[in-house]
């Protein structure tokens, strides 16, 4: 994965939220309403000294209730500030998107990985990975996420996840996009209640052992919101402790807000565990 490792500790990957209305920091990279070129490379330099491996680029946001984006809303969000960081730093970036439009520009301009929530289900999306030779990551969502968190239904959360999974990993093949470019995400938070997030969480081992890298993002979610009772702008220490539980767990990616809080965690971890 270009220079992509994943072994030993799991990687951080830095959220970097372009859009105007993320539910834990949105609007922060704007000014008026538009984004401030000078405080996004600002902050992608706070979150690459605090030790990212990889930031995530997104503009769209995917919240629960969350309105849609329209293409040209997410293009000028997303390729200006990849150009900008493509050209100031080395760290690999990550674009997180369904859009194939933008999957084919964000190659061009320098992205090192693609991760989609709707694991490339768009139409042209599969061709688009499959040209761009690029790593992409592979997210299990119920429904869209203007009605995902409405009523969630499973009859057996883990092996639905795992099914669903097992199903885009077949059309990414037959697209011509290998298995070795692929990572997993069972999605936590897309269309899942609490007791369905932490019965997922409990089967991270079993989505591990499919033999692909697996991404967990928990980060200031509304399961940890739910289970320590806090407001999103409270939940640094109790998304540290789910990161570090993905990373016993198996996780080669932690997806985070807080990437000094991973990292001091990360390093308890590695000094203890055998
Ligand atoms: C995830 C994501 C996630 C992957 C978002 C948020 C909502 N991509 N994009 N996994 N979440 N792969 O950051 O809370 O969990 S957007």
């Amino acid at each position: 994965m270009e220079s992509i490792a994943l072994q030993g500790q799991p990687l951080v990957m830095a959220i970097l939220n372009l859009t105007p209305d993320s539910f834990s920091d949105g609007g922060a990279l704007y000014r008026g309403n538009k984004i401030d070129l000078n405080t996004v490379l600002h902050r992608a330099q706070g979150l690459i000294d605090d030790g990212a491996d990889l930031l995530d680029i997104g503009g769209e946001s995917t919240r629960p209730g969350a309105e849609k984006v329209v293409l040209s809303a997410e293009l000028d969000r997303v390729l200006p500030v990849l150009e900008a960081l493509r050209s100031r730093f080395d760290i690999p970036l990550s674009v997180d998107t369904s859009s194939p439009e933008l999957m084919s520009e964000a190659v061009s301009r320098g992205a090192s990985m693609l991760n989609d929530v709707r694991a490339l289900s768009r139409a042209g999306a599969l061709e688009a990975v499959a040209a761009s030779g690029l790593p992409v990551c592979l997210m299990h969502s119920l429904g869209e996420p203007q009605v995902m968190q409405d009523d969630p239904r499973y009859g057996d959360v883990v092996a639905e996840v795992i099914g669903f999974l097992r199903q885009r990993i077949v059309a990414c093949e037959k697209a011509g996009i290998s298995r070795s470019r692929l990572l997993l995400d069972p999605g936590f938070g897309f269309g899942k209640t609490l007791e369905q997030n932490i019965t997922l969480f409990r089967a991270l081992p079993t989505l591990v052992a499919e033999g692909l890298p697996v991404m967990v993002g928990v980060s200031r979610k509304s399961m940890i919101g739910e289970i320590i009772n806090k407001p999103v702008d409270q939940r640094v220490f109790g998304s540290a402790a789910l990161a570090i539980l993905a990373a016993q767990a198996g996780a080669a990616i932690l997806r985070v807000h807080d990437v000094a809080a991973t990292v001091d965690s990360l390093k308890i971890l590695e000094a203890i565990q055998q």
